[in-house]
């Protein structure tokens, strides 16, 4: 009997191992839209590990049709069918399953498990997605050797994939056909993959560094072949650069990419076969713009380093997400850093993660959601793919490599893949092999593993003139009842001619860090407070305090204007550099938005030491333009938001909007010289220098448009449309949008250029969506477009996510009616797609920081939501906001 059940907690300290495990499994798929048939058999054996002979297998919304045990058909007294479990009690040690059973792929809108996308078949299994294909012991801990027939249709579906190797193909008469594939490698089953679809790929044979030659494919519809290039590049880059940086070579003779339109998140890492959202693999000049290829390079290499980071050593149980996820997406992080090449191009992407962090991250850690790095409990895994587990995992990894070097940091690698390769483990299996690896202690380390939120690390200093000592003093605080943490902060001291101290640390006892010079060490902070001395000291120093972000924490230091003014213009470190220039515009943010708040909008000012600050930064040639860029953008709504007790949305940006007027008007002439300065004619290459040059010409582009006259207006309608790429089209249609002036006729030349690439319309809908001059009606308008639906994720992300999470002042309208929305379209998604639904249902996280009117209808809106029939996806969200 199958019956409902209400959300159940999952605890981590209830682990306990399977009592079977799986050595083999053969599928056999007849693939039909309406109506596939699955026949699974696997053979079993007794963990001699685990106590129960019970074997438990997962299942849910499949139809078993029949089993068979050892050859003997079960009937109904033999097992227990319930609505997500078939279990066996008291089998035999040695056992083969034989199981055929029933879905439906063409109803299935969640994306989980096998479904139809455009007509053709597509799988996702993690987390725990396989057993809405099968019956299965459907966790990581499991992992067993696959052998998958395809049958199918064959002029529907003439290309028939799965993991591993193509072993045999051919007809089968009646129209169909059929293809064998063998994985050699041992996997869990969220690994799984199958595609059967209409569809063409570019291919090309790679010799790997042992000299073999592998098969690589990439996999689309027909008529996007001219968008796979870039994709295909970033493959290979991804091989190369995990032979050179970590001597993992790839295992399989073939490895294939895939690119769907209908996708829960980013991409998916089964083994030999990643199946993708086309936002990560399709680019072309026209469409693509340099954000879109960046992302393509992240992810495709992201997927492709889960093949040892993930796949040959994986998760012992969903609580250890982030030993794979936060080191693969350390991985990634450093593979785009060295993609650029240059120590200032890396300083770039390190900026953007530490802003990531802050938008997202440091928000999450400190909300109803917050969690561990290795969470202790959840209701639906699904939730607990968060920026918790992903990007503050990625740091975790990070600080290891800051404390043991780079060097070590690999020794450490090498050891645990030596250890492990072949198995299921944790956290602690990770971090015992970069302890060991390296002969430190890392117990104390542990802790960013288990506790939640961001600690906030308090540095003081005093300057001993007479014995030539500095001090920091840095002390720490977490959350109640927390431990300390192992913090590595990085220091660096700056003379009055802004040029870096030679530091010599009391008794020179500290242990080098990742950057290795004698300008700046890596401080271990372990306890409450340390005092931290540094001698021959000659004068008094501007401390440089976090450098390159070494840990993700708040750091609090009583910086005078001057002193950030002196870091902002010559620190050495281009991330403390940028920092600098973050609080000199954050504290002024937050002194306009009092402001605004108690008097309104007028007599705001800004003074001309913060803009000529700017002006200095805009107008230095010797920094990267992508530098530049990033320290002319103003701290965005949502982080200055996360700085105030109480969250006044309106103030915030009407605060920010006046300063960016003020620097548009007042640097009018450099902003102009430097628009004109940073212009890449000719072909269209999507390299760091020349995307560089894009985002600040844009960004230049964008102040001028704040509050337009006529020949800015004229400037920016010529590079819409003059605009022989798809970043300067689209930064050209986005400035006239936010600007409030007439882009009707440009938004709808936009749309009709591209009207058969779903990618762009995509963009047509966010860049509408997120514009502070549209509000909720204007959305609701939107989605009675032809091209809406809620049923893809991508488009509905696009209009509804870009104006819940990316537009807070129109979201926050004073009567509420953006949250009655929000709780008609979590519900609505809800019903379609629970994963989707719940991302939606997130934007409520904060609510509690709002002005009490806000406050009111935010929670009426959370509650209109909870009084439903709810996913456990969304249930869990929604729960956990509205607890105490
Ligand atoms: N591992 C997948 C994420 C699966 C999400 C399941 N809800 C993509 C990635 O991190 O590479
Ligand atoms: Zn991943």
């Amino acid at each position: 009997m199958r019956t409902d059940s209400s959300p159940t907690t999952i605890f981590r300290k209830d682990y306990t191992p399977p009592a079977y495990l799986v050595d083999t499994v053969e599928l056999g798929f007849d693939l039909a839209p309406a109506r596939t048939v699955v026949a699974n058999r696997i053979t079993l054996r007794q963990n001699p590990d685990a106590a129960s002979h019970d074997i438990v297998l997962h299942g849910e919304e499949i139809e078993l049709v029949q089993v068979r045990l050892n050859g003997q058909q079960l009937s109904e007294r033999d097992y227990e069918l319930s609505h997500a479990t078939l279990t066996i009690r008291n089998a035999p040690a040695e056992v083969v399953l034989e199981i055929e059973t029933l879905c439906a792929p063409v109803e299935n809108t969640t994306l989980s498990g096998l479904y139809v996308s455009n007509g053709n078949f597509f799988t996702q299994c993690e987390a725990e997605g396989f057993r809405r294909i099968t019956f299965f012991p459907d966790r990581p801990d499991v992992m067993a050797r696959y052998t998958v027939m395809l049958r199918a249709d064959k002029a529907a579906y003439p290309v028939l994939l799965s993991n591993g190797n193509l072993v045999e193909q051919g007809e089968l008469g009646d129209g169909r056909h059929y293809a064998k594939w063998e994985d050699p490698f041992k996997k869990p089953s969220y690994l799984f993959a199958l595609v059967a679809a209409k569809l063409v790929c570019q291919e090309e044979q790679f010799k790997l560094a042992d000299g073999r030659e592998v098969l690589l494919q990439v996999w689309v519809e027909e008529g996007n072949l001219d968008k796979t290039d870039y994709a295909m590049q970033s493959l290979k880059n991804s091989i190369r650069w995990d032979e050179q940086r970590f001597g993992l070579e790839l295992d399989l003779d073939r490895f294939m990419i895939v690119a769907v339109g209908d996708f829960n998140m980013g991409a998916m890492e089964n083994k030999g076969l990643n199946i993708f959202n086309t936002k990560f693999v399709l680019a072309n000049p026209r469409t693509a713009t340099d954000i879109d290829y960046a992302g393509i390079e992240a992810v495709v290499g992201h997927e492709y380093f889960h093949n040892w980071t993930g796949n040959r050593v994986t998760c012992r149980d969903w609580f250890q997400l982030s030993l794979k996820e936060g080191l693969t997406v350390f991985r990634d992080q450093e593979f785009s850093a060295d993609m650029i090449g240059t120590d200032s191009g890396r300083a770039v992407t390190r900026i953007d993660q530490v802003r990531t962090l802050r938008q997202a991250q440091f928000p999450e850690d400190a909300g109803p959601m917050s969690h561990p790095v290795r969470p202790d409990s959840f209701v639906e895994i699904n939730n607990f793919y968060t920026v918790t587990v992903y990007e503050k995992g990625a740091e975790v990894v990070r600080m290891y490599q800051t404390l043991l070097g780079r060097d070590g940091f690999r020794k450490g690698m090498d050891l645990y893949f030596e250890r492990h390769d072949g198995q299921a483990v944790t956290c602690d299996d990770f971090r015992a092999a970069m302890a060991d690896a390296n002969g430190r202690d890392l117990t104390q380390f542990e802790r960013w593993y288990s506790q939640a939120g961001t600690p906030v690390v308090t540095a003081r200093t005093r300057y001993d003139a007479v014995k030539r000592n500095f001090d920091i003093i840095l002390s720490q605080r977490g959350q109640p009842e927390q431990q300390p943490f192992h913090i590595p902060v990085a220091v660096g001291l700056l003379g009055a001619n802004g040029k870096d101290l030679p530091l010599t640390l009391e008794n020179g006892k500290h242990e080098k860090g990742a950057k290795g010079d004698e300008t700046t060490v890596v401080l271990e902070l372990t306890g409450q407070e340390q005092i931290f001395r540094f001698r021959n000291v000659d004068e008094r120093p501007t401390p440089s305090i976090l450098r390159d972000f070494s840990a993700p924490v708040i750091l609090e230091y009583d910086y005078t204007d001057d002193e950030l003014l002196h870091l902002f213009s010559q620190d050495s470190d281009p991330v403390n550099r940028w920092e600098a220039g973050q609080r000199l515009a954050m504290e002024r943010l937050l002194k306009l938005t009092k402001q605004v708040a108690a008097h309104g909008a007028n007599n705001l000012k800004l003074d001309s030491t913060f803009i000529n600050a700017m002006r200095s930064v805009l107008t230095d040639e010797k920094l990267d333009a992508a530098f530049r860029e990033l320290a002319l953008i103003l701290p965005s709504e949502t982080i200055v938001a996360e700085q105030m007790d109480v969250v006044d949305p309106q103030a915030i940006h009407t605060a920010r909007q006046f300063m960016r007027r003020t620097i548009g008007t007042a640097l009018q002439t450099e902003l102009l010289a430097q628009y004109h300065a940073n212009q890449t004619p000719g072909d269209y290459s999507p390299d760091a220098l020349s995307a560089g040059k894009r985002a600040l010409k844009n960004l230049c582009l964008s102040y001028l448009m704040v509050a337009p006259e006529l020949a800015e207006l004229k400037l920016a309608q010529q590079q819409f449309e003059n605009a022989s790429n798809m970043t300067d089209r689209s930064a050209a249609l986005v400035s006239m949008i936010h600007s409030g002036a007439e882009s009707g006729p440009y938004l709808k030349a936009f749309y009709d250029d591209f009207d058969n690439e779903a990618l762009v319309i995509d963009k047509w809908f966010a860049m509408q969506a997120s514009a502070p001059t549209t509000n909720v009606a204007a959305v609701r308008k939107l989605m009675q477009h032809p091209a809406f639906t809620l049923k893809t994720p991508n488009r509905a992300r696009a209009l509804i996510f870009n104006f819940t999470n990316a537009n807070p002042s129109q979201f926050h309208a004073a009567d509420g009616s953006a949250y009655e929305f929000w709780a008609e379209f979590v519900i609505k998604l809800d019903a379609i797609n629970p994963q989707v639904a719940a991302r939606l249902a997130r934007a409520m996280d904060r609510w509690r920081r709002y002005a009490p009117a806000l406050q009111a209808k935010m929670k009426q809106a959370l509650e209109k939501v909870a009084r439903r029939k709810l996913s456990n996806d969304v249930s869990e969200v929604i729960t956990k906001a509205l607890a105490n």
